[in-house]
């Protein structure tokens, strides 16, 4: 399935809108905060900023890369009727020196523990790895801060039909003791999910 800009009114009226405001590279270079933030979280290469570009319909927005551990500074988007989208750096690319991995550290929890205007986070896994140690880190961080995480299984269209509602039922088993947390499949690059993601997205901003 896949969405271009003819799709139905339905779904034109879920369309999320955004432009690209700034990167930080530390705390001082937020923006002021200015209605809710959601945050997009997630390994490095599994695929946060294509689901960004997904989300909006603008391959432009937010750069994706071969290259894993290309977005190394937290970008933040403004949303068209308010509100902002902020793409976290990835976590977990095995050849940032100890140095940068720290300094990714620092940055991640600072943004996370600090904007009073974060309304939720979009946690984006490989559906062939889910769960790795830091996404786990993740999950057990919203649930202490009580903050909502819902959960892309990105590219499941990598994966066989039966894998991935396996791959769904067992990551939605896992998860079900708390509604806090919330899960989907999803594929940037075939438009899976797509729905269902901005209807989560939409319901946070309100
Ligand atoms: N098949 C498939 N490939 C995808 C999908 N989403 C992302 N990719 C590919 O995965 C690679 C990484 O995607 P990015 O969006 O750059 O990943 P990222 O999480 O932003 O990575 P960092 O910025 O390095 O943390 C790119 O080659 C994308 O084209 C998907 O749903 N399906
Ligand atoms: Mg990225």
């Amino acid at each position: 399935m896949t969405v271009d800009i003819n799709q139905p009114e339905k779904n034109r009226a879920k369309q999320i809108e955004a432009v690209f405001l700034i990167s930080a590279a530390s705390p001082g270079q937020y923006p002021a905060e200015n209605g809710y933030e959601i945050a997009f979280a997630g390994r490095s290469n599994a695929g946060k900023s294509s689901v960004l570009n997904r989300l909006t319909g603008n391959r432009q927005l937010a750069r994706t890369s071969k290259t894993p551990g290309r977005t190394q500074l937290i970008n933040f988007f403004d949303v068209t009727g308010g509100g902002r989208l902020v793409d976290l750096p990835g976590y977990g690319y095995a050849k940032a020196s100890q140095k940068q991995k720290l300094n990714w550290r620092k940055n991640n929890e600072h943004y996370l523990s600090q904007r009073d205007s974060l309304a939720g986070l979009i946690l984006v896994m490989d559906i062939r790895h889910p769960f790795q140690p830091y996404d786990l880190e993740m999950i057990d961080w919203a649930l202490d801060s009580r903050l909502p995480l819902h959960m892309l299984l990105n590219k499941c269209d990598k994966l066989k039909q039966g894998v991935r509602t396996n791959t769904l039922r067992e990551a939605t088993q896992k998860i079900s003791e708390t509604n806090l947390l919330t899960v989907q499949l999803f594929s940037a690059k075939s438009g899976i999910g797509l729905d269902q993601a901005r209807d989560q997205i939409n319901k946070w901003r309100t």
